[in-house]
């Protein structure tokens, strides 16, 4: 059969992925890019590329007969979610036995759903986490590289403290003082001057309009803006979009052999098509390139792979959890989607946590403070192949789930007894659930950075195989996962670069 040939293949285009095709290109190496989702460049027909967060279209799923918000309910009312068409929408819900893992699809992976707040992890607990890794390098040179191409900047605090939009995390600044509490500040890759000219009136509305999930059509500077931008601009970097990568096998002459399946609007497979390449670098995420990895050693396609591929996942801990307000506590009918502000309490030994004041802008005084607290959960669980489903099984827990509720109650029912308050029972579906403890937005591990690969994402047993994602994560990191995944990335491509005679 034909076999197209590139030097270099790059699998997904979310961070990790996006990094590897730039440093690619800029080191004059030919490198094809295999994306499943789509290009998001293209209006509808109500002029927008991405659809309204409020009445959410087939834009907003992929392939999904009705949309599945992680905030179900409101009032234990149905309202949130609506019936679709099936799409490749650019929201992934990956239901597991025990926990779904939300994830991006299109070019761009993460960065076209997620909430911009691009957070460097504290130095000491990176290092616990990557005991090999360098640390002094890692903050003085790839963390910051990454936030400089990632277009990290920072919220005028003196529009933040005046500002109607910001009023819901004032509110639980005040509330986790009350409970003697610290907070921070998050950098964010939104464009800050652009929200305050949205809230001038003088810019489309986007993080003013309730846009974030669903994508957001201005403001944000997503990887397509970004990495892949410069990427494409290098002339040597191609991106295929809607061919979902199956299959690996590495060839007797040492190449790579990757089987797409290319799929049309409707999820159909149109063509299987075979791409040969001598380095092959897997930026699926975590989700992606672990089910890539278990389901080729369990084929036999690459039997090298160490035992540990699948291993060492976890979900950052995630929670979600809401709190009702006294009524004097309004938090605003006006709310930015960009969260700006966690509660760090994570220095607490005891219990660490780390809370980003999330937003819930619904256009009406609801006096609900949401959360998304990321605790310092140890548990982890393995991804396995399952050849009946030809796809990975997750072997996470509900009792590895009640771990973080746990930690995430110990902070909140402190924040509640110094402020009076209560939790509010109705967002999460059923009767009186409180804790959203059933998915993550920060799935991470899976293919562990000194376990399944060596210091640098070089994959164990094989040569000019790489990981570049969140599966290098080893389940936590204790912030939002974004910038520590690029810098990683940043890492391991200046050292391939320099040492694996790429050309
Ligand atoms: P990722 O960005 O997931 O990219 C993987 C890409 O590979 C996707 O485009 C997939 O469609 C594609 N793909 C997967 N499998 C295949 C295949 N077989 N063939 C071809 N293509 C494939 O990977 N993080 C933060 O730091 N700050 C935040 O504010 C934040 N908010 C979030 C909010 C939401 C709603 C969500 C879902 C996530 C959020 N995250 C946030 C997490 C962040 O987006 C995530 O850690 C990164 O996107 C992971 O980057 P990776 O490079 O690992």
């Amino acid at each position: 059969e034909a076999v197209d040939n590139s030097p270099a293949i790059v699998i997904g285009s979310g961070y990790g992925a996006a990094v590897a095709a730039l440093r690619l290109g800029q080191a004059g190496i030919r490198t094809l890019v295999i994306e499943m989702g789509r290009l998001w460049n293209t209006a509808g027909s109500d002029g927008k590329v991405f659809c309204p967060t409020n009445a959410p279209d087939q834009r907003s799923m992929w392939f999904r007969t009705r949309t599945e918000a992680p905030l179900a309910t409101f009032l234990w009312l149905d309202v949130v979610n609506r019936d679709i068409s099936p799409y490749p929408g650019v929201l992934d819900r990956v239901r597991f036995a025990n926990m779904s893992v939300y994830v991006g699809r299109g070019v761009g992976g993460g960065s076209l759903v997620n909430g911009s707040m691009a957070v460097t992890p504290l130095q000491s607990y990176f290092a616990e986490q990557f005991p090999t890794v360098d640390t002094a390098e890692m903050y003085g040179t790839y963390f910051p590289r990454a936030r400089s191409m990632l277009g990290v900047n920072t919220i005028d605090p003196a529009w933040f403290e005046s500002t109607e939009w910001y009023r819901f995390t004032r509110i639980s600044r005040k509330h986790a003082e009350n409970a003697g509490l610290k907070t921070t500040f998050v950098p964010s890759v939104y464009d800050f001057a652009h929200m305050q000219r949205e809230a001038a009136g003088t810019a489309t509305k986007s993080a003013l309009g309730a846009e974030v999930i669903y994508g957001n059509n201005h403001g944000k500077r997503s990887l397509d803006k970004t990495y892949l931008a410069s990427a494409l601009g290098t002339g040597n970097v191609t991106i295929h979009t809607m061919e979902r990568a199956r299959g690996i096998r590495r060839e007797s002459d040492g190449t790579y052999v990757v089987t797409v399946d290319r799929i049309d609007d409707t999820g159909a497979v149109v063509e299987t098509k075979e791409y040969g390449c001598t380095y092959l670098f897997l930026g699926a995420g975590s989700v992606g390139t672990t089910e890539l990895l278990v389901r080729a050693r369990a084929k036999g396609t690459l039997p090298a792979l160490d035992a540990s591929v699948g291993g060492g996942w976890g979900t950052n801990g995630n929670v979600m959890l809401g709190r009702a307000n006294h009524l004097w506590d309004t938090v605003g009918a006006n709310q930015s989607t960009m969260p700006v502000m966690g509660i760090d309490d994570w220095a607490n030994t005891a219990n660490p946590v780390f809370a980003e004041i999330a937003p819930l802008p619904t256009g009406l005084e609801h006096w609900v403070s949401l959360y998304l607290a990321i605790t310092k959960n140890p548990e982890r669980a393995a991804f396995t192949y399952d050849a009946a489903s030809d796809s990975a099984k997750l072997g996470w827990s509900a009792a590895q789930s009640a771990v973080s509720v746990s930690m995430a109650k110990k902070l909140f029912d402190r924040i509640n007894s110094a402020n009076s308050t209560i939790y509010r029972y109705d967002l999460f579906g059923s009767a009186s659930k409180v804790f959203a403890d059933d998915f993550t937005y920060h799935p991470l591990g899976g293919c562990v950075l000194g376990k399944a690969t060596d210091g640098y994402g070089r994959v164990k047993g094989y040569s000019k195989l790489y990981v570049t994602d969140g599966s290098l994560v080893p389940g936590s990191i204790g912030v939002n996962p974004f910038v520590t995944i690029t810098a990683l990335a940043e890492r391991t491509m200046a050292r391939v670069l320099a040492e694996d005679t790429v050309s």
